[in-house]
């Protein structure tokens, strides 16, 4: 069999499709053409309910932050796995529930996690996120002649008013992580390929539905997307290589003298166009 190229010039780089098997023998759906369809009843809200419900929930999310000092407190049973089934419950590319959610408790995964995350952060907020790294995109030649220094670059900077440092003491402080796995495919029984159509923003759509999970019962969580430590954590917690890490989230409770930045929202006029 020949060996396959990149069909749409995309160099081999990920997509949100991924390339279908055109030269299998046949086609076959990976959830059988005659799934029948059922009636849809869900309970029928009068309209005033439906506009209280809408501002509640509102008021809930818009209390929500992104903590990033926690209190060790164990989060109670069962809370974890409620928290990925609601998750799990998220929409996807033809059914395809492209994720794995790896809850850590123990302390000393934890704690490798973090060292891991810690040396990459180190690099990160020295090396590739700094001028250097940003102007070496631009202007290699010149650079590697003229500067050889680690200034802060525009997205360093950028970070300031949220005090962020490569140190993530809540990495190990907090009860749980749960890091968020995205399956750019998987295998049908046949030993097939299955495609995962979309898993990008399945994924995230997925992620906002934990988030919202997260302050409904009255937890909190960091969203965190730790650069370049994909393959790492994925050999530490033994995933497979059609995972990717694309979340890491501490939950637990805030730590009782944590702080949030002073910072306001847009308001819905910024944000909404009716047309
Ligand atoms: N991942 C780094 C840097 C960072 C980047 C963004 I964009 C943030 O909103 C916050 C942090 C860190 O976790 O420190």
């Amino acid at each position: 069999k020949k060996e396959k190229l990149p069909r749409n010039g995309s160099g081999g780089k990920e997509r949100d499709f991924p390339d279908d098997e055109g030269d299998e023998p046949y086609l076959v759906p990976a959830i059988p053409e005659d799934t029948p369809h059922v009636p849809y009843k869900p309970l029928k809200r009068a309209d005033d309910e439906v506009l209280q419900r809408s501002r509640d929930y509102y008021q809930l999310m818009a209390n929500r932050r992104t903590v990033r000092f926690f209190s060790p407190e164990p989060i109670p049973e069962g809370v974890l796995e409620n928290l990925v089934k609601t998750a799990g419950t998220s929409p996807s590319g033809a059914h395809t529930e492209p994720w794995t959610y790896v809850v850590v408790q123990n302390p000393e995964m934890k704690e490798a996690i973090r060292n891991i995350v810690e040396e990459e952060e180190e690099l990160n907020y020295a090396k590739r996120m700094s001028r250097q790294c940003q102007d070496f995109n631009a202007c290699w030649w010149l650079l590697t002649i003229v500067c050889v220094s680690h200034a802060d670059g525009q997205w360093v900077t950028d970070l300031k008013p949220f005090a962020t440092k490569p140190t993530k003491p809540y990495l190990s402080e907090a009860p749980a992580l749960l890091l968020v796995f995205r399956q750019a495919y998987s295998w049908r029984p046949d030993g097939r390929k299955r495609m995962h159509y979309y898993s990008e923003i399945s994924v995230a759509i997925a992620a906002g539905i934990l988030l919202a999970a997260i302050q409904y019962c009255g937890l909190v969580a960091l969203t965190s997307t730790p650069l370049n430590c994909n393959a790492r954590l994925r050999d530490l917690l033994s995933r497979p290589s059609n995972e990717r890490l694309e979340l890491l989230l501490p939950v637990g409770r805030p730590h009782k003298e944590a702080t949030v930045p002073d910072i306001s929202r847009k308001s819905l006029e910024e944000i909404m166009i009716k047309v």
